[in-house]
């Protein structure tokens, strides 16, 4: 059955693999799972074809036969439920696993997505400028927190997993302000994400897709 995923027909990121079908596009790469996009332009994800998709009007979504999902977690789950390769066979690893996906989404994104809400949403506001040093050290907590997880392990537990992928796709996220950086361990972490075959490939695509071109995938 053929998958068809959605994404922005011009990424606002320009094609730096923010926006959140490139962690779609990289789960479906790591099962080898081909798909088609369906890129949208955005008055499109506010029509009702695609609020059918997704009520909340937004990329990625997910359709295959008769199931339609949204949530970027959500069909990375399902991705990595029904096939090998992005989770544990071990029960407890597995569990594991799913809980490092829910921290990427629950516990670390939430603080970098200020950023953009700051900057873009309450960018006219008069208290944005002391706003951004208070969610740039919000965010370096946390990363405080993960970073010792990342010392001497290549990945966060065991073999490579969802988790890595929702929590590499999330990090991904904090580059453009500077503040991966100021972790070297976690820009390693990242970058090893970015290393793999799979992201590469998916990275390519919402490239190719960004910048107009057919994203043959
Ligand atoms: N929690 C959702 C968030 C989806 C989301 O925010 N998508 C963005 C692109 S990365 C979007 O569609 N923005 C356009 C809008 O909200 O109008 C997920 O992980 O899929």
């Amino acid at each position: 059955m053929t998958i068809t995923i959605t994404a922005f027909e011009k990424s606002p990121d320009g094609g730096k693999g923010l926006a959140r079908d490139t962690r779609v596009r990289w789960a479906l790469e790591e099962v080898g799972q081909p798909y088609e996009v369906l890129p949208l332009p955005f008055p499109a994800l506010k029509e009702s074809t695609h609020l059918c998709r997704n009520p909340f009007g937004q990329i990625p979504t997910y359709e295959e036969g008769d199931l339609c999902l949204f949530e970027s977690g959500a069909i990375v789950f399902h991705l990595a439920e029904r096939h090998p390769g992005l989770l544990p066979e071990d029960a407890n690893a597995r569990s594991r696993a799913i809980m490092w996906m829910f921290a990427a989404l629950n516990s670390v994104e939430p603080a970098i997505l200020e950023i953009v809400t700051v900057k873009f949403v309450e960018g006219d506001k008069p208290w944005t400028k002391e706003r951004m040093p208070l969610v740039f050290d919000r965010i370096r907590h946390r990363f405080r927190q993960l970073s010792p997880r990342l010392d001497a392990a290549e990945w966060l537990d065991g073999e490579f997993s969802a988790g890595d992928l929702l929590m590499v796709s999330v990090l991904l996220r904090s580059r453009p302000s500077g503040i991966l950086d100021e972790f070297p361990n976690l820009a390693a972490y990242v970058a090893r994400g970015e290393a793999r075959p799979a992201y590469q490939r998916a990275f390519a695509a919402q490239l190719a897709q960004a910048m107009g071109k057919h994203a043959a995938v």
